[in-house]
């Protein structure tokens, strides 16, 4: 039997047992994505993990794992909690190794994700990010396992991993490299990441030789929401305003979302939420960068070690870039409801 088939006859089942089945969109085998988050300081990573989770839930995809860029502070643990309350505390987690990945647990925001740990004690392994499994042993372990081309690598923060990965040599999972490795398994990157048409972006600013490195040596299609995409794409308020209780989601949001009598024209907060970064890359990731998005073919290229970036337009590129195409305040109102989704096993009760 075909995979499609195997899906469907697996769907076909749920619906006969009263499941859930994913809405909106039409049955296909589940997107395998490893995730990649900072959790670091901004929040949106939280907006787009629990995206994840109720896409998962919805059959729409597989987490593989959930890995941080970051190190020294409460990142991993914060996935950890997250992957927990959506009842898959089981996923790989892992974390950078790399001396030049972005560290430390007193960058501005980082208090919030550590208040989870002292909310929900019991949900998480590692409290310091660095006790963690390293991320490139997660990766590898994990693509080594799947099917080849079939792994699509979500990063929404640094591209710290993405180098280290491709710079690994063979090991006990694969005797591949790492650039031969992911050449081998992965289906795209989807990347939260540079600025449009040139300049400087926090995610590939952050780590400028590894960004660099990555971008120029990356074998398989890169999609690239750019801040220009997500600067104006809102969400947030919905979870923030609900009367969920017990969502280490809406707990993120309502430490740093800015209050509805404060937002002004010129805040990064509106009233609709929070710039939905994150977010855009998940949705793009799963549903594909043609279900609300237009693409502009092309790639980013980093100018130096210094984070500039800049946009090459080439029609003949497999890579691309997001641009409008669903109304963003729509995307936002997609985003809303899957943040707002009750996850179908809640801490795996
Ligand atoms: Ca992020």
């Amino acid at each position: 039997m075909k995979p499609t088939l195997v899906f469907a006859a697996a769907a076909a089942a749920a619906l006969a047992a009263g499941c859930r089945m994913p809405c909106g969109f039409a049955l296909h085998e589940p997107v395998k994505v490893i995730l990649d988050t900072d959790m670091i300081s901004d929040y949106d990573d939280m907006g787009a993990l629990a995206c994840l989770h109720a896409l998962a839930d919805a059959g729409e995809c597989e987490i593989l794992a959930t890995v941080s860029c970051t190190r020294g502070n409460g990142s991993v643990a914060a996935v950890e909690i997250c992957n927990a309350y959506y009842g898959r505390p089981g996923i790989p987690v892992g974390c950078s190794r790399l001396d030049s990945a972005v560290s430390g647990r007193d960058k501005g925001g980082h208090g919030k994700f550590l208040d989870l740990q002292k909310k929900y004690p019991g949900k998480f392994r590692y409290a310091d990010s660095d006790e963690a499994p390293d991320a490139v042993d997660v990766y590898r372990r994990v693509l080594a396992s799947q099917p080849d081309g079939s792994v699509v690598i979500c990063s929404l923060g640094f591209l710290t991993n993405q180098r280290a990965l491709l710079e690994s040599k063979g090991d006990a999972h694969s005797p591949l490299d790492g650039r031969a490795l992911v050449a081998r398994k992965v289906k795209k990157w989807v990347a939260m990441a540079c600025f449009y048409p040139e300049g400087h972006e926090y995610n590939s600013d952050g780590d400028p030789v590894s960004s660099r490195i990555a971008l120029r040596d990356w074998p398989t299609p890169i999609v690239i929401s750019d801040f220009q995409y997500g600067r104006h794409l809102y969400a947030g308020r919905a979870i923030v305003e609900s009367d969920r209780e017990g969502s280490p989601v809406k707990d993120v949001f309502l430490a740093d979302l800015m209050p509805r009598e404060r937002v002004n024209a010129r805040s990064w907060d509106q009233l609709a939420g929070h710039p939905a970064w994150d977010e855009s890359a998940v949705l793009a990731a799963v549903r594909g960068e043609e279900s609300y998005f237009a693409v502009e073919n092309g790639f980013y290229e980093m100018l130096d070690d210094k984070g500039h970036d800049i946009w090459r337009y080439d029609p003949a590129s497999p890579s691309c870039r997001i641009l409008q195409k669903t109304p963003r305040v729509e995307v936002g109102r997609i985003i809303d409801e899957l943040m707002l989704r009750v996850p179908r096993n809640p801490w795996g009760k």
